[in-house]
């Protein structure tokens, strides 16, 4: 019958097509580019506007994604032209113990402002380029620290009030490595050598603007503002359809998921269609630093945020030999787009290639890893809520972020316990600035398993283990992690504030993030930093010009500050009064400024506009 043979006809065409692209290595056509390095003590960083081809050789078919589109970048200043990354940022090797200095700028068209946020380093508030460490648009921010952090991967990415996700999708976010060459036994030991069998491997999904007037649509733009691209499109390191040629050694793979929202589960199998027959990954770091052995695993949930580092033993395979690394189920509750069950990269085997120190065989055995001793200080929890229905607001405790209140205040050099209990039916990856955590204990539905368990340390799966500033926490399940809040060798600038907030940017930008101030002993028991918030200084007129006022009375002795928005402070003095009296701020810059009250054992504060 003429319909069933044309049936068949098509099923034989179908067939032919998957032989042919089985057969063919070259399915992901374009080489994964690896960010140039920037090493030293001193950075010069330059933040601009580029132009990025997501696809250089075609590889999707759906759209024309091969054209060049507007971005956002990182660049070493000065760098040569054609030489430039024109998405993302290059790989920043920060030496550990070393004194860091930066001079960034922000070349961002647009008139755009900016903050470079350093995640998953201790290091002062004022240098963390959280949302009030703002780099004003033709402007430099010269952040300097001390890199007391232990060897990791982290990632330094735009963390502007309100505008992450948007600044994020167009392109700002990069690789760090902090290493130890001189001191750190397992350097020589683990692939070190950087594009060769070190790969950094930035992993995001990405949506377009199309014109639908071509035939297939044009890729015009990159899909940004509030809603952040959903896919199906997924990125490494810059390109869709991806390949890395590797050695047929160890390789070290940094992985980073810098996705505005979307979680990956990655496995690495040389089957493209139905992935089995997994290739073990060895989990050997998480982003706080080395574990304690390497953990075999076949595949892995990589959150928001989340970096992990895994040796993979490419010596197994042949030449020429396909490794797909595919995105494989996860839970409805952490669902964003549509490219589960595809492959997102390969790796192609080559024999020829060489790295300068191969590593052929895995260590068994990495650092001594256990919870870091001593009392607990204060215990902490705190409730993810809000439901993701229409008109909602993702908030912690109910309470949106404010960029004027300080919402915990911690004891330098203590130990915390912080209890999070997700109420919501979304899982959140929840990130903390300035500590690497460790789960003590994880009640729920874990990584994508959809069981309930207890996990308990040591015995933790690979999804909770190490040393970590994110987590993600599934619908309805209770986090409890320790950190240490260490202080390091400069001010503690006790009223700047560190975030903490849901990895997932559209609800980190739509209030879902809280602040946090560490301050010496002194603060803390006086009470100077009011516990566990601040309240709200009700000061008029605003705008000012010769002299403020107060509501309310202020008869004990207090201390009245004017800081810039850069926290500096431009004016400190006693302040007490029985009614409100007239404050000269006629001798303070004109534009916008905060003001600080400390009066019995508060802390009241308001943005002041002077002209
Ligand atoms: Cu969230």
């Amino acid at each position: 019958m003429r319909t069933n043979s044309i049936y068949k006809f098509q099923i034989a065409l179908i067939l032919l097509l998957s032989i042919s692209q089985f057969a063919n290595a070259q399915i992901f056509k374009n080489e994964i580019p690896i960010p140039y390095q920037v090493q030293g003590d001193h950075f010069e960083i330059d933040i601009a506007g580029g132009q990025h081809n997501f696809d250089p050789n075609g590889f999707v078919t759906d759209i024309n994604l091969n054209v060049s589109l507007a971005t956002y970048c990182y660049n070493r200043t000065g760098q040569a032209a054609g030489e430039k990354m024109s998405y993302l940022g290059p790989t920043l090797i920060f030496t550990k113990d070393h004194d860091l200095t930066f001079d960034i700028s922000n070349s961002l068209p647009d008139g755009a402002n900016t903050t470079v946020h350093w995640h998953g380093l201790n290091i002062p508030a004022a240098m963390d380029g959280g949302p009030h460490q703002v780099i004003f648009n033709g402007s430099n921010w010269t952040p300097y620290f001390n890199m007391i952090d232990e060897v990791q991967t982290c990632w330094y990415h735009t963390h502007l009030m309100d505008l992450t996700t948007d600044q994020v999708i167009r392109g700002l976010a990069g690789m760090i490595v902090v290493e130890d060459p001189a001191n750190d036994p397992l350097y020589q030991v683990l692939p070190h050598n950087y594009g060769q069998n070190d790969f950094p491997l930035v992993i995001q999904e990405k949506g377009f603007v199309l014109d639908s007037t071509t035939t297939p649509p044009t890729a015009v733009a990159i899909k940004a503002g509030e809603k952040p691209g959903n896919g199906p499109y997924t990125l490494i390191n810059g390109v869709v359809g991806g390949y890395l040629k590797v050695p047929a050694e160890v390789v070290r793979l940094r992985i980073l998921n810098g996705s505005p929202r979307k979680m990956f589960h990655i496995g690495l199998s040389k089957e493209l269609a139905s992935p089995s027959n997994f290739t073990s990954m060895w989990m050997v770091a998480t982003g706080g630093g080395y574990v304690d052995v390497p953990r075999p695993t076949d595949s892995t949930l990589m959150s928001v945020g989340d970096r992990r580092e895994f040796l993979v033993d490419f010596a197994q395979f042949n030449d020429g030999d396909t490794v797909y690394m595919t995105n494989l189920a996860v839970p409805h509750d952490m669902n964003y787009g549509s490219t589960n069950g595809k492959a997102l990269m390969a790796f192609i085997v080559d024999h020829s290639l060489a790295s300068e120190n191969p590593v052929t065989t895995l260590p068994s055995t990495l650092v001594d890893y256990e919870l870091t001793p001593g009392p607990v200080f204060m215990t902490r929890e705190k409730n993810l809520m809000g439901s993701g229905g229409s008109g909602h607001v993702w908030t912690i405790d109910g309470t949106p972020m404010d960029m004027m209140v300080i919402n915990d205040t911690v004891l330098v050099n203590t130990k915390e316990r912080w209890v999070i209990n997700n109420l919501t039916n979304k899982s959140h990856p929840f990130h903390i600035h300035k500590v690497q955590f460790q789960v003590v204990e994880y009640t729920g539905k874990v990584g994508v398993l959809d069981s309930v368990a207890t996990y308990t340390h040591p015995d933790l799966p690979d999804e909770l283990f190490g040393f970590k500033d994110v987590q993600l926490i599934r619908p309805g399940a209770t986090l409890i992690f320790e950190a240490r809040f260490d202080s390091f060798p400069s001010p503690l600038n006790p009223n700047q504030g560190y975030m903490y907030h849901c990895h997932i940017l559209t609800h980190e930008d739509t209030s879902m993030m809280h602040q946090f101030v560490v301050v010496d002993s002194a603060d803390f028991y006086t009470g100077l930093s009011a516990i566990p918030g601040t309240e709200r200084l009700e000061v008029y007129p605003n705008p000012a010009t010769n002299e403020l006022y107060f509501k309310g009375s202020f008869e004990e002795a207090g201390t009245l500050t004017f800081y810039d928005l850069r926290g500096k402070i431009l004016r400190r003095e006693a302040y007490h009064a029985r009614a409100s009296k007239a404050v000269s701020v006629h001798d303070l810059p004109r534009g916008v400024v905060i003001v600080e009250l400390f009066s019995a054992n508060k802390r009241y504060i308001s943005k002041l506009s002077l002209y």
